[in-house]
């Protein structure tokens, strides 16, 4: 391949300066070549960068048109711009030290009049991001289909009451999971895009869910037919676009799995503000997962405590990231997942330079969170905390509950001749909210 000119000729691999850097455009957490437990902080951290916000997003919003100009896009909606921005991304990739990327199909390629016309651009843009991984070692953590924003999904795409449009979807994640499997994909999300319904009048639920169903098994089907061995992850989100979307969370995402007999198959890929969204903290949607052990990925960003949508801001907030992380490395970590970005700069931010920074921003705080969540877990206070507050459940009649050895029956018994009533301890909340202070700040 020839070697193309900068795209960004101002800004050079971020280095890692440490905490005493005033750098705006330098680490002070994240070091990539740091070694941990054998492996670099690179490797710990696999994170991504989501091409649709760092590439495709121009700062455009209901009220306005994009703000953000980048210099490779011109020439249209072609193939050869595409080309070029895919070049540009893979220069940052390099450049911020991310290990991976995620796209949609339709991020990297234009879509064309037909569904063979994009086909083809999609496999000749994936063809020069074959290229571009192999000669920069940027390694795709997962691919994706966008089946929300042509007016052909406006009513959903497996959940459509059209089955042209079921069929259309089809063809098309098939498409996406050639892609992914042709660039060595190690997930593949669904994320329910407008699989939801804004009302009931129109809407026959139950055959939607069906027909979603239906959908995900083919895709396994399809997965085994050409060897794609990579992880399958739902990505839940509550609401946005439509009113009420199927995938609400991780709870109702495993009661859906289970019920469709497609638990074996599927992880979660959990986004922070999409569990805000659903009434719920990050960690608690992490810990679902976990407790099942369908912790899978993670869509890494930020909502605004006073807006009730999907900002997809970049987090900054250590304290919650490391509760996060906590859960995270107590589950034994992500597997093939990784922190992916799916964060975009405001409106704005309109210099090459707010991409960095912001990724920079990140990719701090997560490395920030895990070093001092391995802290926690290492000095064990909240573990043996929780460990001695369910200690009862360990030995005696406790243990008997716990392996179905007990009944109401024995229980009873117990209490009116033995028992009585029970000692009350208290659950130290604020205790344990300090004792995380200290963590956080000494
Ligand atoms: C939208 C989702 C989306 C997925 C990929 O809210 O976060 O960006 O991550 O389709
Ligand atoms: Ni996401
Ligand atoms: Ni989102």
């Amino acid at each position: 391949m020839a070697k193309s000119k900068s795209h960004f000729p101002e800004i050079s691999t971020i280095a890692y300066e440490g905490t005493g850097s005033t750098n705006a455009l330098a680490f002070r957490h994240y070091n990539p070549a740091e070694v941990i437990d054998g492996k670099t902080m690179k490797e710990h951290m696999r994170f991504g960068i989501a091409y649709w916000h760092s590439f495709r997003g121009t700062g455009g919003d209901p009220f306005g048109p994009g703000t953000i100009q980048r210099p490779w896009e011109k020439g249209g909606d072609s193939v050869s711009t595409a080309k070029r921005r895919m070049d540009a991304a893979f220069e940052f990739f390099q450049k911020i030290e991310a290990p991976f990327w995620c796209f949609h199909d339709r991020d990297i390629a234009p879509e064309g009049r037909t569904l063979a016309e994009s086909n083809k651009n999609l496999a000749a843009v994936v063809a020069h991001a074959k290229q571009l991984q192999k000669a920069t070692g940027v390694k795709l953590l997962w691919g994706t289909a966008n089946l929300f924003s042509n007016p052909r999904f406006m009513c959903g795409a497996s959940t459509n009451p059209d089955a042209h449009v079921f069929a259309y979807s089809a063809a098309q994640v098939k498409s996406a999971m050639d892609a992914t499997l042709e660039l060595g994909g190690e997930n593949y999300v669904f994320w329910g895009g407008r699989e939801g319904y804004e009302t009931l009048l129109n809407t026959n639920l139950k055959r939607e869910q069906d027909h979603l169903a239906r959908f995900l098994h083919m895709a396994v089907d399809y997965a085994k037919s050409i060897g794609f061995k990579g992880q399958f992850l739902i990505e839940p989100k509550p609401k946005e676009p439509t009113k009420h979307q199927y995938d609400f969370d991780v709870a109702s995402g495993i009661a859906f799995l289970r019920t469709y007999g497609l638990e074996k198959y599927f992880k979660f890929n959990i986004e922070t503000n999409h569990a805000t969204l659903a009434g719920h903290t990050f960690n608690h949607e992490i810990e679902v997962a976990a407790s099942q052990g369908m912790l899978g990925s993670i869509d890494a960003n930020s909502g605004d405590e006073l807006l009730g949508w999907d900002t997809d801001q970049f987090s900054t907030d250590v304290r919650q990231l490391t509760l996060a992380m906590i859960s995270i490395l107590r589950a034994g970590g992500l597997g093939s997942g990784g922190f992916n970005f799916d964060a975009k700069l405001r409106r704005p931010s309109i210099d090459l330079e707010d991409l960095f920074i912001a990724h920079i921003g990140g990719m701090d705080a997560y490395a920030l969170a895990f070093k001092i969540a391995r802290r926690i877990l290492a000095e064990g206070k909240f573990e043996q905390f929780v460990a001695d507050r369910y200690s009862s459940f360990d030995t005696g009649y406790g243990q008997d509950i716990e392996t179905g050895k007990a009944n109401f029956k024995s229980l009873e018994k117990l209490v009116l001749t033995k028992l009585g009533e029970p000692t009350l301890r208290s659950g130290k909340q604020e205790y344990l909210e300090n004792l995380l202070m200290q963590y956080l700040h000494g």
